[in-house]
């Protein structure tokens, strides 16, 4: 299943399975990130954010060092929010510490604008504990700057990432080039339909993080995912990773013990009894109003999504 691909509509083909670096701690996500190489994975994503790229870089020339050749890898980086008036400088410090000359594919992690003189924490405050976000900022003009990066060649393709419905209406209708991808928090207690349903009209192709939620979270032991993990013999991670092949999306899963990255990559066929039991499952948590999102958006921003997180 680590060989199945999408097309983007930058013509790349984009894997359907990734490793996730996102609190992936420092000291373990070299090891992971070489072991899924070396192991079948062909899709690392990251992020500056992540506060760790340097050892996903040492992690990438472990791999390179092995003889896999950055040809056959796609990697995937993020701008983070301090950035997005200068989206280039973003790119250029996550490539130096990736140790790369480009990134296959480069998003914009969140649509706004945390003060670029302010302090780059990940989440940086005020000293009244707002959260220090430039309010006018519009972030049509940073997907501008996105699409100039493309002549630069430091990126194959550009995209977004947790972009409502909302936000997409507000950009399209501006954009040159249509993001190749946008990355969301997706799994059956946050199926994001109206985003997923827009994007495939546009051609934009999904990555879904946070697959199984969080971990040892509720999804784990839900009635439908029990069902068929124990119908087809596997792991209830395995049906919540599986769930997006037929959905068309990239999954990334998360993970930095080496038996786990194994496991992740056996993705199965779901029948269409399982996809049918899964999205009843989601049916019935959107009408009661118990969708999870488990990702806050940090910010206090209201970014358009229909669970009003
Ligand atoms: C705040 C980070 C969300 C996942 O990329």
């Amino acid at each position: 299943m680590t060989d199945k691909t999408y097309k983007l509509n930058s013509g790349q083909d984009i894997p359907a399975l990734g490793l996730g670096t996102w609190q992936s701690e420092p000291g373990q996500v070299q090891k992971a990130v070489a072991h899924a190489l070396k192991s079948g994975y062909k899709l690392i994503d990251g992020a500056y954010c992540y506060g760790n790229e340097d050892e996903v870089g040492a992690g990438l020339a472990e791999a390179f060092a092995s003889g896999i050749k950055r040809e056959d890898i796609f990697v995937v980086s993020k701008v983070w929010a301090t950035y997005n008036t200068r989206v280039e400088l973003g790119l250029d410090k996550s490539l130096k510490s990736l140790g790369l000359d480009y990134v296959d594919l480069f998003l914009v992690h969140w649509p706004l604008l945390m003060n670029p003189e302010g302090n780059h924490d990940k989440f940086p405050k005020l000293p009244n504990g707002e959260r220090d976000i430039i309010r006018s900022h519009s972030h049509i003009d940073t997907w501008k700057q996105m699409e100039a990066l493309l002549s630069t060649g430091k990126t194959k393709a550009i995209g977004v990432s947790n972009y409502s419905k909302r936000y997409l209406e507000q950009l399209l209708p501006h954009a040159t080039i249509i993001p190749a991808v946008n990355q969301i928090e997706n799994h059956p207690a946050l199926p994001q339909q109206e985003i997923v349903d827009l994007c495939k009209e546009k051609g934009i192709h999904i990555m879904a993080y946070s697959p199984l939620g969080s971990t040892g979270g509720p999804l784990f032991t839900a009635e439908p995912v029990v069902k068929i993990a124990e119908k087809h013999g596997v792991k209830p991670s395995t049906v919540l990773l599986s769930y997006h092949v037929p959905r068309g999306s990239t999954v990334l899963a998360k993970s930095v013990s080496p038996e786990r990255i194994d496991e992740n990559k056996k993705l199965i066929d779901l029948d269409a009894e399982d996809i049918k039991l899964l999205d009843d499952y989601s049916d019935k948590l959107t009408k009661e109003g118990k969708l999870q999102r488990f990702v806050y958006p940090p910010f206090g921003v209201d970014f358009g999504f229909p669970d009003k997180s």
